[in-house]
């Protein structure tokens, strides 16, 4: 007994000191590795289920249980939210150790001073005009602090949704023209300080019904090669899309919203982007967000985005996408997490938050909509099998 404790110890001992062996992401980092299940994400799904089976029969808990078994992303979208990279770190190498495959965790980088600026609901806690890029650089240095004590960690992010798509388009809005110039250096910075062998990068380039038409395509490219340009030699893996959206990926089945456009799909705008990367010698590698584009048909304009009606989760997270340069689909916002309020006396309100395509009774941006999550459970499109 006192032999084998002995044995046990020693192992113990050797395992703590033994360097971890760092990961060097080549190629796709999504490739022939498991996706991080975030457990605060299963937590508030079977919350969810507690008060959904007190309030009625609902005949879907096991297709819920196994969304929230399923990898979400992580949304750094407050400084206060960085010291939790060691909690998820940590917990993706027990998931590597139990499944034993690596395990990428996805994070999205979401802090930039004056954000959202064309919008109101998922306005930040900094501004440009109160040192705003001071503030997001310690942010990024935090972020890089964490991550560094990690090299054996598997990481990608998705860097500042939103943020360059207005400034292709928004900057006639004050805010957004107010922050150009803290976008392009926030951005620049994050790329060069977090850019490392096991960390990849995904510069968010919108969607098809932003940034898809013929020059906001061109002014796209332009901007990300303005931007890569001055950050080098640190670079990017690739690009997301479609990051809270509800555009489908692939279809022969075109939402009359997107009538007049030549990438009504996100495919579509992908492989119209592509050789406009190529062309500026720019990375051309893709990952979209599949959380919830199960369902089309229900927006009235191409614009609207708060908590649509009828929205349903789509493609599963995967690496398995057709598509030689898309790396992934991914499941960036969280389903069941509210894209805006519905009430319009609350400090965050967004008018695109109360129209008739939008469920009604919503909380703030990103807290947990029991209504919303049972919506995209039913509407979900392939089905969750249980
Ligand atoms: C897109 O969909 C079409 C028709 O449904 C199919 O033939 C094609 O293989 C798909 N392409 C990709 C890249 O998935
Ligand atoms: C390719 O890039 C060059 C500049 O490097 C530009 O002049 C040309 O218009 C681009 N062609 C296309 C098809 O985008
Ligand atoms: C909703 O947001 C879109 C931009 O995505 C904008 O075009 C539209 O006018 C907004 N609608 C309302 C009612 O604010
Ligand atoms: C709407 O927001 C206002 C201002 O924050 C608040 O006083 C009110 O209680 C809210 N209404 C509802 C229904 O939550
Ligand atoms: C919803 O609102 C739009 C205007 O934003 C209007 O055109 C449409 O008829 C309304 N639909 C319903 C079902 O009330
Ligand atoms: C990054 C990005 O473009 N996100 C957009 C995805 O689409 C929704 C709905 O149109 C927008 O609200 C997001 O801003």
């Amino acid at each position: 007994m006192k032999f084998l404790s002995l044995i046990a110890a020693c192992g113990l001992v050797s395992s703590v000191l033994a360097a971890p062996t760092p990961d060097v992401i080549k190629g796709n980092p999504f490739s022939g590795v498991n996706f991080y299940v975030n457990p605060l994400y299963t937590q508030e799904v079977s919350q969810s289920l507690k008060v959904l089976t007190q309030e009625k029969e609902w005949s879907l808990d096991a297709q819920a249980a196994v969304v929230g078994l399923t990898s979400t992303a992580v949304w750094l979208d407050s400084h206060v939210k960085v010291p939790s990279i060691s909690y998820h770190l940590e917990n993706s190498l027990v998931q590597a150790k139990l499944t034993g495959k690596k395990t990428v965790v996805t994070f999205v980088i979401y802090d930039l001073p004056n954000r959202d600026c064309s919008a109101g609901a998922s306005a930040g806690e900094y501004t440009v005009a109160d040192n705003g890029l001071e503030y997001y650089k310690e942010y990024i240095n935090s972020i890089k602090a964490e991550f560094n004590k990690y090299p054996e960690a598997r990481v990608t992010c998705i860097i500042e949704p939103d943020s360059l798509g207005n400034l292709v388009t928004n900057l006639a809005v004050p805010k957004c023209a107010e922050a150009e110039a803290d976008y392009k250096a926030g951005i620049i910075y994050a790329i060069q300080q977090l850019q490392q062998p096991n960390v990849a990068l995904y510069l968010d380039a919108a969607h098809g019904g932003w940034l898809g038409w013929p020059n906001n395509r061109i002014g796209a490219v332009q901007l990300f090669g303005e931007l890569l340009q001055a950050a080098a030699p640190a670079t990017i893996r690739g690009f997301s899309t479609n990051v809270s959206n509800y555009n489908k990926f692939n279809t022969t089945a075109f939402d009359p919203i997107t009538k007049y456009s030549d990438t009504p799909d996100e495919l579509l705008y992908i492989q119209k982007l592509t050789p406009l990367l190529q062309n500026a010698s720019l990375p051309y590698n893709f990952v979209t967000d599949t959380s919830r584009n199960g369902q089309q048909n229900i927006r009235n304009t191409w614009g609207d985005w708060c908590n649509i009606k009828g929205a349903g989760l789509g493609a599963r997270p995967s690496a398995n996408t057709g598509v030689s340069n898309v790396d992934a689909f991914l499941w960036v916002k969280t389903p069941g997490e509210s894209d805006g309020t519905s009430n319009s006396s609350a400090p965050l309100y967004d008018p695109n938050c109360s129209q008739n395509d939008s469920l009604p009774n919503a909380p703030n941006a990103g807290s947990w909509f029991n209504q919303q999550f049972i919506m995209l459970v039913e509407n979900a499109n392939p089905p969750i099998k249980a």
